[in-house]
């Protein structure tokens, strides 16, 4: 039996330094107006998609910093895209710098949030793998400073029942890691929202004869035909803050092809009619209870870098 649902990513052009998270806003609800128009259930927008990617500037005081942040979600500004959401019956996630807490003990993630087609947050999600540096480095062409304004998601990596499926999330570096889609793999995710800020060069990196492209597909690809699942992939796209933006939002199938892909670097809304059980045919194939072999894997939970060889028989 087919489990059908449309989904889309919806990209975002750049943010501009001073535009207002209203205006942020009712971009997005126009991507989910054109969403509705073409039948979706699901829209994926991309991390940070109220702000400027801020990282990559310099903010020395945190007061200004905070200016990025949401202390509340929904907050009043950001409670029509969920009321737009849910008269449309279209779910979204949603990244966003996540402020909690209060006085001295005010926390801050790069999260993202799963919310259903009416309007209720069903998912969370802290981003675990917080690229850059923890401080100021002036001697790089490029900041990016997650590192020092973020801490590291601690909510794992978890799986919700929404959507007709398991729906798990990720944002942006992760998705270059093949542990965190092994962990939703193993709770049944089926789907996987992923929201992304890509530059499309980096300075200083070994991608600079054209792989940004292929660095940042071939990771998801290989991840959905590995653990079966589909992949919902969504960028903010073009020049945001002097920074030019990699774009090429797309949809992965479970047999790891490309399915769907953005074309430009402006808000574009990406559809795809997706099937579900799809996944079932990869998930069989690779078949986790008859042929994983936890026992010989030890090494990946309890070694973080590179040591020397293992000793004969040790796992
Ligand atoms: N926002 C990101 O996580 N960006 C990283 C870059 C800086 C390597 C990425 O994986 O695209």
């Amino acid at each position: 039996m087919a489990r059908m649902q449309t989904v889309a990513a919806g990209q975002l052009g750049p943010i501009g330094p001073d535009e207002a998270r209203p205006r942020v806003v009712a971009r997005l609800i126009a991507l989910l107006e054109e969403a509705k128009r073409r039948s979706c259930t699901l829209v994926v927008f991309p991390e940070m998609a109220l702000t400027p990617f801020f990282p990559r500037r310099w903010i020395p005081r945190q007061t200004d910093r905070d200016r990025y942040f949401e202390f509340d979600m929904p907050s009043p500004e950001t409670r029509p895209l969920f009321e737009a959401a849910a008269a449309l019956n279209i779910g979204f996630y949603l990244g966003y710098c996540e402020a909690v807490g209060e006085g001295q003990d005010i926390r801050r993630y790069n999260t993202s949030v799963l919310v259903d087609g009416v309007g209720r947050i069903v998912g969370k999600y802290r981003k675990v793998h917080l690229p850059g540096n923890a401080e100021y480095d002036p001697t790089l062409k490029l900041q990016h400073l997650e590192a020092c304004y973020f801490e590291d998601g601690d909510l794992g990596f978890p799986v919700f029942e929404a959507f007709a499926g398991r729906v798990g999330m990720l944002i942006c570096n992760d998705r270059r890691w093949p542990e965190p889609y092994r962990v939703l793999a193993l709770q049944g995710a089926e789907l996987v929202c992923l929201g992304y800020n890509s530059p499309a060069f980096l300075p200083d990196t070994p991608e600079q004869n054209g792989l940004r492209t292929f660095h940042h597909l071939v990771p998801m690809q290989a991840a959905a035909y590995q653990n079966g699942m589909w992949i919902v992939a969504t960028a903010k796209a073009g020049r945001e803050d002097g920074c030019d933006m990699m774009g090429q939002s797309c949809v992965i199938a479970p047999s790891g092809e490309v399915v769907a892909r953005a074309t430009g670097v402006g808000d574009e809304l990406v559809t795809c009619r997706i099937d579900l059980d799809a996944t079932k045919a990869y998930k069989r194939f690779f078949d986790f209870d008859t042929y994983r072999r936890p026992q010989a894997y030890r090494l990946i939970v309890d070694r973080q870098g590179v040591g020397p060889p293992l000793s004969r028989g040790e796992t």
